[in-house]
Formats: C-alpha cells, sequence, structure tokens
C-alpha cells in the first residue's frame, strides 16, 4: 500500500488514503532541509522531496509556508540558505550534473537561474 499525504495544510501521512490528487508517495525520497523560511526567527520543518522536486515547509506552530512547490528534480540536491539576504530562506538546488545553482524565493520571484 502507497502512502498518501494526509492534507495541504500538515506534513504527514495517511495510509490507505484515497485522496488522490495528493498521491506524491511516501516519505523516504524526502530529505530534511530545516530553515526559517518565513523570516520569524525560528527554524520551520522543512523537507524536499527528491522524487519531483517538491518543497513542504511549515512553521513549527502550524502554519503552511510553502506546500508542494516545485523546485528542482531527482538529481538536484537541496542546499536551502538565505541567498538574498531578506532574512528568509530561500528554495535552492544545486544540479550535480552540470554543476548549476538554482534559488528562488517561497513567495516565488527567482534569485538566481542556472549560475555555475
Ligand atoms: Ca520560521
Ligand atoms: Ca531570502
Amino acid at each position: 500500500m502507497r502512502c498518501k499525504v494526509s492534507a495541504p495544510t500538515s506534513i504527514g501521512l495517511t495510509c490507505g488514503s484515497d485522496r488522490k490528487s495528493n498521491d506524491l508517495g511516501d516519505w523516504s525520497t524526502a530529505k530534511p532541509v530545516p530553515g526559517d523560511y518565513d523570516g520569524d526567527g525560528a527554524y520551520d520543518q522543512a523537507v524536499f522531496d527528491t522524487q519531483g522536486g517538491y518543497w513542504y515547509i511549515k512553521s513549527i506552530s502550524g502554519n503552511s509556508i510553502a506546500w508542494a512547490n516545485q523546485w528542482g528534480w531527482s538529481t538536484a540536491k537541496p542546499v536551502p540558505g538565505d541567498y538574498d539576504g531578506d532574512g528568509k530562506y530561500d528554495l535552492a538546488v544545486f544540479d550535480t550534473r552540470g554543476g548549476y545553482w538554482y534559488i528562488r524565493s517561497v513567495a516565488g520571484p527567482t534569485i538566481l537561474w542556472k549560475a555555475q
């Protein structure tokens, strides 16, 4: 049985759920990428799913910061950090195939695209 994401506002699994639209597989392909993504000074729960390159981020208090935001792919390594200095961690990946960096803010704007 495959496990599925239980709800778009929380990080968790519900095995046997019939929510096909949220069927993202199990979490064995997800890597923890903690950081302060909303800039409140506290680290947030964040994972990067290498299968599909999706980011899932929520604060410890439960607020969804980014959910199923696609930025990356299977051969990209997540390298989160605050690259533009606005106090919020950004979604950043490093492509091991060509040594390229791709960085965008959680809010959306691209900070860096395919830079070596
Ligand atoms: Ca935070
Ligand atoms: Ca930032």
